[in-house]
């Protein structure tokens, strides 16, 4: 067997994108080390981690000699130096990679603007010491809903697939469905019901059992945290 370089993925269990390359890797069985980078103690910014990623921020990919940020080109960097099957980012049909790529680079300011912003602004920002107006966390909650939306009208309009590009996983599931995992301990986790072809999707993947094992472990812990600060606050309207 050709003998590969070791992967270290550095990231933490509470960040979204890092999770995705988390379970990416397990589900297909590659073997790696795990670094955390804890983003509540700031552990970003040592001067260690930033000779990594100098834009100090997880997830960051080391694999031999070289080193990466973002978890989408992580992810695309893992399938094609691993030779991972073909349907998580096909090598040879480029009107379906398109269509994947698509996805992925909405993903930053579709899921992840509406999910993430949400989360941060509501519950994270106060760690800042600045937490964020309500305005603020409601202009997210509104882009959620629009991501929720077009992910109904558009990429699950089909009741007969089962993921977001067809009948087989792609890397769009799994950063997808890492974005949206932190709703469910939070306040608006309900959001869903509106949305029943996301629902149901999401929990196909929430039923992948590499998935579910870190995705549940995020719930849990989050949950707790979140809890501290619900019970300061009002639930918002749905
Ligand atoms: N587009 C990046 C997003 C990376 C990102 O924003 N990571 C967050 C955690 S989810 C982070 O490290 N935040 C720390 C900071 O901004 O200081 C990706 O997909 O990897």
């Amino acid at each position: 067997m050709e003998d590969k370089p070791k992967i270290t993925l550095y990231g933490d269990y509470a960040s979204q994108p890092t999770r995705a390359c988390y379970v990416f890797l397990k589900y297909n069985k590659v073997p790696f080390e795990f670094k955390q980078v804890r983003v509540t103690k700031l552990e970003q910014y040592s001067p260690e981690f930033k000779k990594i990623n100098p834009n100090a921020k997880v997830p960051a990919l080391t694999d031999g000699d070289i080193s990466m940020f973002e978890s989408h080109t992580i992810l695309r960097y893992l399938h094609e130096s691993r030779k991972l099957p073909d349907h998580w980012y096909p090598r040879t049909d480029f009107r379906e990679r398109a269509k994947i790529d698509e996805y992925l680079d909405w993903h930053h300011n579709g899921i992840r603007l509406g999910a993430g912003g949400y989360i941060f602004r509501k519950y994270m920002s106060s760690l800042t010491g600045k937490p964020a107006p309500k305005e603020s966390i409601n202009e997210s909650l509104m882009n959620l809903k629009k991501s929720f939306k077009l992910m109904e009208q558009y990429w699950l309009k089909d009741d007969k697939q089962k993921y977001l590009l067809g009948n087989e996983l792609t890397l769009a599931d799994f950063s997808c469905a890492s974005e949206i995992t932190q709703i469910i301990p939070s306040n608006i986790a309900s959001i869903l019901d509106g949305y029943p072809k996301v629902k149901a999707w999401f929990q196909r993947i929430l039923d992948i059992s590499e998935f579910n094992k870190v995705h549940h472990k995020a719930i849990a812990t989050l949950s707790k945290y979140f809890q501290i600060i619900d019970d300061q606050g009002n639930k918002p309207k749905l």
